[in-house]
């Protein structure tokens, strides 16, 4: 939907004239409306499109360099891409928010109307897509070289309804009106094959017959804060090749190419909806292999336009296994290299081994993606050939003497041998990859001593950490504007491409100006969550009272209910004692189960049902009020997140990578009740233990409870306090329209279900902890101050240092200035 023709012509006018006569020009010949009948959304795509003009030039410049200097390019695969809206992030990455502000007043428009028109491209379950987003704005910020290569599915993450208390989802269909973002480049399309046979005939095995598919890159551009960069994310959609070819469309019949063409277009429907559990299904692994395949193609053909020699290929690619999910990849390029450009195996694969880093992240034995040897060979033929042979490399080489050695080779082998055989994509992706790394440092502490462990003791120097971080400029500057203005007021404006500079504010945390100032922000923040929560849901919320927030996906290990005992129990001290004397709390829980994870969607019938009850009890509502924000997302985190007080990072310790919403709610100022797991740990070493509510067993503790016998059932039986709630939970009493069993599901995992993430053993130290929180809270002048240490001692988490840290300790990579 680009404009060729407008773009020279006003792309480099910043002026709010110029950009004004950008907008209307494109809300003319593009849209070919005029102000008058134009809607809100109509304007929208016209800025939008007035922006992407300023973009495309910054892009054709870097472009131009970084072919002309031959420079080493990063290439990120990632199967996840949670960008939210752009328009916002892409004004203010170019500077000219202010100016589009002022253009749009004097259309008679508000900016923030306008950015509220744009659709969510939710391309992502959760952390990780979300942090492959920042990951993408850091790159361009600080000017390195890379593509994003992913898939361009038709319907995003569902969208989220509660009715009745329950989770409906709704199909996300994100491109129905046009996505100005876009480029589409047909002419870069590639064909991939699928199925087939091999050929055994001749002097090496031959992938014969199959299916041919085709991808179709759709571009978007990723400009950097106050860069000149931009990069690309390039998104594969999948077509049919079949309207390409008549004859065989003719020749196969009408209903047998019209099923053809379904199954082609199948590919990039629809993103999987679970974070964590892998599911093996067929069409998961055709869309891993599919936009790893074109994404390889694409890397191969650019590499050869510049170069010629394939020895180059590892100093002039670095390409990025962003989890396990494209670690085909590894035999893809294996593959290519073989197959395609007939390089003998040795070259291949010390070519391949060198190419490749990859990061891990989660330690759930249940995100371990593993695909059945039957189901892989009649996909991929081919590629099973080509990954025994990498195995039979692998355990060849595992040393004559190693202690244990048959049990580290069982262990490492890429096949499982079970019945039916598993290819094991982990061990693929480390067996291909020069480095391994976690996303906190305990988490990479914890793949070395657990999960890779054999891989650690053959493979030591592969190993690396480099801990999560999050993009100031959507996370602050965007999301919170009060607070960014109070911060550039204070020490200057140069803090969004150097977050380390908020460290400046600690001169200010006993100013009492300043204290006064950054509590009127966080004031301010808190009355517009709750008109807005007011105006969209009728919620309630007093502004005066602690904003307690969990936001997140829903699962068992990060223990949303625990919140929710820890919440029963407060209510049952409220109706015991009505002169209880806690500070007014509102608890907000947001987070999306995956459709198929029944206890996750039972949790939140349960925080939606006891929210009912206790939202309208009289006795108690004036102290704790509970709300489920449905639909949680990057709009809401941006809504909720400045306005939080207490940040809720409670999963079970060892079992959170890193967490990275940790890290947007300590920058906000919210104070974090946390457990010593992924990145907390980091954050309480960044803020100081008096400015963090730690509470709950340790890793270490943990595995030594699992393997001394964990028994919740006999804490149920002789802990009077647990077996209360627990029993009130499912009592019926907060279902009184439905059976008493609706919550059971609940209260058995955490009895006789086993407890697996040890709910009942951390709660009375989280119950505890949270009467500290209601304590501290009380003294406001040391709460905020807490508050601001929060926000100036997080500058490290920012997503430039962990981009710095891959491209100078990994990638070797260097920043290209266009000329
Ligand atoms: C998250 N993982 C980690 N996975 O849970 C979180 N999984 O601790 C970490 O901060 C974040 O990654 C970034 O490193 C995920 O979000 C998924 O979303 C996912 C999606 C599909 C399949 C498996």
């Amino acid at each position: 939907m680009t404009s060729h023709n407008g773009q020279w012509r006003f792309a480099t006018d910043t002026t709010p004239e110029g950009i004004r006569e950008s907008i209307l020009t494109h809300l003319r010949l593009s849209l070919a409306r005029s102000p008058d009948t134009a809607t809100p959304f109509d304007w929208w795509i016209s800025t939008a499109m007035m922006c992407q003009d300023h973009i495309v030039d910054r892009f054709l410049a870097a472009y131009r360099t970084q072919k002309i200097e031959k420079v080493k390019r990063l290439y990120f695969l990632s199967l996840e891409y949670f960008l939210g809206r752009l328009l916002h992030q892409n004004l203010i990455n170019l500077g000219i928010v202010e100016q589009t502000k002022k253009a749009l007043i004097g259309l008679g428009l508000d900016i923030d109307q306008i950015f509220e028109e744009e659709p969510q491209i939710g391309l992502g379950n959760g952390g990780l897509g979300r942090l492959a987003a920042c990951f993408l704005d850091s790159l361009s910020t600080l000017r390195y070289p890379a593509f994003g290569y992913g898939l361009h599915y038709e319907f995003g993450l569902f969208h989220q309804e509660i009715i009745n208390g329950y989770q409906v989802e709704r199909p996300d269909d994100w491109t129905r009106f046009g996505v100005p973002w876009e480029i589409i480049r047909p002419r870069l399309s590639q064909v991939i094959r699928l199925y087939g046979n091999i050929d055994w005939n001749g002097h090496k095995p031959v992938w014969v017959g199959g299916k041919d598919i085709l991808g179709v890159p759709y571009d978007y551009l990723i400009p950097g804060y106050n860069s000149p960069v931009v990069n690309v994310l390039r998104l594969w959609r999948s077509k049919s090749t079949v309207e390409f070819d008549l004859e065989a469309f003719n020749r196969g019949g009408y209903f047998e190419a019209v099923a053809e063409k379904n199954f082609c277009e199948s590919i990039s429907k629809v993103l999987y909806p679970n974070d964590k559990t892998e599911i093996g299904r067929e069409l998961r692994l055709i869309q891993q292999y599919f936009f790893v395949s074109c994404s390889l193609h694409d890397i191969v053909r650019r590499f050869l336009k510049e170069h010629s020699n394939f020895n180059d290929f590892p100093s002039k690619v670095v390409i990025h296994l962003n989890d396990t999910h494209p670690s085909i990849a590894v035999a893809e390029l294996m593959r290519i290299f073989l197959d395609e450009h007939n390089l003998p195996w040795d070259q291949a694969w010390k070519l391949v081994s060198q190419s490749f880093a990859y990061t891990n992240h989660t330690l759930l034995p249940e995100a371990l993606e593993k695909w059945s040897v039957p189901l892989f060979e009649r996909v991929l033929p081919r590629h099973l050939l080509i990954i025994y042979e990498i195995n039979k490399h692998l355990l060849d080489n595992v040393p004559i003497d190693l202690p244990e050695r048959d049990k580290i080779i069982r262990q490492i082998s890429i096949i499982e041998e079970t019945y039916p055989k598993l290819v094991r994509m982990a061990n693929l992706a480390i067996c291909g990859s020069y480095s391994i790394n976690g996303v906190s440092s305990l988490h990479s502490e914890l793949l070395k001593k657990s999960l890779f462990h054999p891989f650690y003791l053959l493979f030591p120097q592969k190993f690396r950490n480099v801990t999560n971080g999050i993009t100031p400029r959507l996370w602050l500057l965007a999301s919170n504007p009060r607070l960014s203005n109070l911060i550039t007021k204070a020490i200057g404006d140069d803090w969004p491409a150097d977050l380390e500079k908020l460290k400046a504010l600690k001169a200010f945390v006993s100013d009492p100006e300043f204290q006064e100032e950054y509590k009127l922000v966080k004031q301010a923040n808190k009355i517009e969550l709750a008109n807005l929560l007011k105006s969209r849901y009728n919620f309630i919320l007093d502004p005066d009272a602690i904003f307690d927030v969990q936001i997140k996906r829903i699962h068992e290990y990060k223990r949303q209910h625990l919140n929710l005992l820890h919440i029963l129990s407060l209510y049952r001290r409220i109706l015991d004692n009505p002169n209880l004397d806690i500070h007014p709390r509102v608890f907000l829980i947001a987070g999306k189960a995956a459709p198929g994870y029944d206890l996750a969607k039972c949790i939140i019938k349960g925080i939606n049902a006891v929210s009912y009850k206790i939202n309208n009890d009289p006795r108690a509502n004036k102290k704790i009020r509970v709300y489920f924000v449905p639909n949680y997302g990057i709009w809401s985190a941006c809504k909720i997140i400045p306005a939080a007080d207490v940040s809720e990072q409670i999963s079970t310790a060892g079992k959170e990578a890193s967490g990275t919403g940790n890290m947007k709610l300590a920058l906000n100022g919210a104070l974090t009740v946390g457990t010593l797991d992924g990145a907390n740990i980091e954050i309480r070493e960044a803020v100081g233990e008096e400015n963090i509510f730690i509470f709950g067993l340790k890793a270490e503790e943990i595995a030594q409870l699992a393997a001394a016998g964990y028994s919740s059932r006999k804490i149920y039986e002789t802990d009077p306090e647990i077996k209360y709630l627990l029993d009130w939970l499912g009592s019926g009493e907060f279902t009184p329209m439905e059976p008493p069993s609706v919550l059971h599901p609940i209260v058995h995992s955490l009895i006789d279900g086993g407890d697996p993430f040890y709910v009942l053993a951390d709660f009375h130290s989280y119950k505890e902890t949270q009467s500290k929180v209601d304590q501290e809270y009380k003294d406001q002048k040391t709460w905020v101050s807490k508050a601001i240490i929060n926000t100036a001692s997080v500058g490290w988490f920012s997503s430039d240092r962990s981009i710095k840290q891959y491209a100078t300790t990994i990638w070797n990579l260097s920043p290209c200035l266009p000329k």
